[in-house]
C-alpha cells in the first residue's frame, strides 16, 4: 500500500486534488495530510516525508473564519521547499466530515466561531468507564454528537475489571440503540483489545472520546504498542489520570489504520445533567459551596469565592469558562428537550 493510501487517501479526496490542480496549472502540487498543529504552521505528511508547513499568504488571506484553516486529519494541498525543508499550504481538500468544538449544533456547515478539533473521520469510539461513572443519558448525548458528526460509532466498555458483570450494561445501551456495536474490555487487564483492533481497517481514521479518566488514553497506547500518551496513575483526590500529549497527533498503528487524538478530543466532554457536570467539576463546586449567596453566579457578586479563587491562580480561568459553557449547554438541551416534549404532547392532543 502507498504512504498516501495507508494515511487514509482515497478516491474522494484524489478528485479533488486533481479538480484544483488541474484549475491550477500546477504540476508541483503535491497531497498531504496534517498530523499536527502548532500555533502558525502544521505538520504535514506527504509521500515525501514529514514537512513543517505554513500556509500560503493569499490562503490566509483568503480564510474568513478559523474553520477554513487546516486542522488535525486534513488532506492539504502544498508545494515543498526542498531547500528550506518546508512546505506551503495552498489549499484544505473537501472535508468527508469533521469534529468541532461548538458542541451537539450544526456539525454539517461552517459558521463563525466554530473550531474543528479534527476532521476526515470513519469512526468514533466511544469509551465508556463501567461502575459509578455509567450514566445512560451521557451516553445517548454522545451518540448525538457522534451522529451529527456523520462518522460511525462503536462502543467500548472499559474497566469490565471493575464490574461483576457487563450484560445489564450492554442491555441498557441496546435498549436506546440497538444497532450499536459495544464491546466489554478492560484496557488495564489487557483484555477484549482484539475487539477494537478488529474493528481498525487499514486506511481508516478512528478517534476515541469519552469523559475524563474513562481509559481513552490507556487504549490508544496499548494499540500503539508505545506511550502516545503518558497516563499517570490516578490521583487519590479525584481520581482522575492526566496526560501530556506528544506533538503528533495523528498516528498510523503498527497493524494499519489511523488513529487521532489530540487536547482538542479532550474538550468534547458531554453531561447529562447539573449534578453530572457537578460531579466532574467538583472543584468549582467546593469552591462555590464558600461563596456568600447560594445562588452566586460567580460574575458580580460581592464575597464570591470562585472569582477570588481565579484571582489568586488558585483556580484555572478557562477551567471555570469551560463549567459555564457546559452548564449553559445543558440548560439549553434541555430547553429544547421539554420544547420537544411539548411538541409531541401537541400534536397528540390534535389526534
Ligand atoms: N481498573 C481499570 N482502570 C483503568 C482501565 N483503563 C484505564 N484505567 C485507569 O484509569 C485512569 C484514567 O485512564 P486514562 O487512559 O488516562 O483516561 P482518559 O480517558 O485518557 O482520560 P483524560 O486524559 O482525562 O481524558 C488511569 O489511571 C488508568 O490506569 C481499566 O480497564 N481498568
Ligand atoms: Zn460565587
Amino acid at each position: 500500500m502507498s504512504i498516501l493510501k495507508t494515511l487514509g487517501w482515497n478516491d474522494f479526496f484524489e478528485s479533488s486534488f486533481n479538480s484544483y490542480c488541474n484549475l491550477m496549472c500546477d504540476s508541483f502540487l503535491i497531497p498531504g495530510r496534517v498530523i499536527s498543529e502548532n500555533k502558525n504552521s502544521y505538520l504535514v505528511k506527504t509521500e515525501k516525508g514529514e514537512f513543517n508547513s505554513l500556509i500560503s499568504g493569499k490562503f490566509r488571506y483568503d480564510s474568513i473564519f478559523s474553520a477554513q484553516l487546516p486542522a488535525v486529519g486534513d488532506w492539504v494541498v502544498l508545494k515543498l521547499d526542498q531547500y528550506l525543508n518546508q512546505g506551503i499550504i495552498y489549499k484544505v481538500l473537501e472535508r468527508k466530515n469533521f469534529l468541532c468544538r461548538q458542541s451537539i449544533d450544526n456539525r454539517s456547515n461552517i459558521n463563525a466561531d466554530q473550531q474543528i478539533i479534527a476532521s476526515n473521520i470513519d469512526t468514533v469510539f466511544l469509551v465508556v468507564a463501567l461502575g459509578r461513572d455509567f450514566n445512560i443519558s451521557r451516553i445517548e448525548r454522545y451518540l448525538l454528537l457522534v451522529q451529527n458528526s456523520g462518522a460511525s460509532c462503536i462502543i467500548i466498555l472499559n474497566k469490565s475489571d471493575l464490574v461483576d458483570s457487563t450484560t445489564e450494561y450492554i442491555e441498557k445501551i441496546l435498549s436506546i440503540k440497538d444497532d450499536i456495536s459495544v464491546y466489554p474490555i478492560s484496557a488495564k487487564e489487557k483484555y477484549g483489545l482484539d475487539y477494537i483492533k478488529s474493528e481498525i481497517k487499514e486506511g481508516k481514521t478512528y478517534v476515541f472520546v469519552g469523559s475524563s479518566g474513562a481509559g481513552k488514553s490507556t487504549i490508544i497506547n496499548e494499540l500503539a504498542g508505545f506511550d502516545l500518551i503518558k497516563t499517570n496513575e490516578v490521583r487519590k483526590n479525584d481520581e482522575r489520570g492526566r496526560h501530556t500529549t506528544t506533538s503528533r497527533n495523528l498516528i498510523v498503528l503498527p497493524g494499519g489504520g489511523i488513529v487521532i487524538d489530540n487536547p482538542g478530543m479532550r474538550e468534547i466532554e458531554v453531561f447529562a445533567d447539573e449534578d453530572d457536570l457537578d460531579d466532574s467539576f467538583n472543584d468549582i463546586k467546593l469552591l462555590a459551596d464558600k461563596c456568600r449567596f447560594i445562588d452566586c453566579s460567580h460574575t458580580h457578586e460581592p464575597d464570591c469565592a470562585v472569582k477570588e479563587a481565579i484571582e489568586k491562580g488558585i483556580l484555572d480561568e478557562r477551567h471555570f469558562k469551560n463549567y459555564l459553557k457546559l452548564q449553559k449547554e445543558i440548560k439549553l438541551l434541555k430547553e429544547k428537550e421539554k420544547n420537544k416534549i411539548r411538541k409531541i404532547n401537541r400534536s397528540n392532543l390534535k389526534i
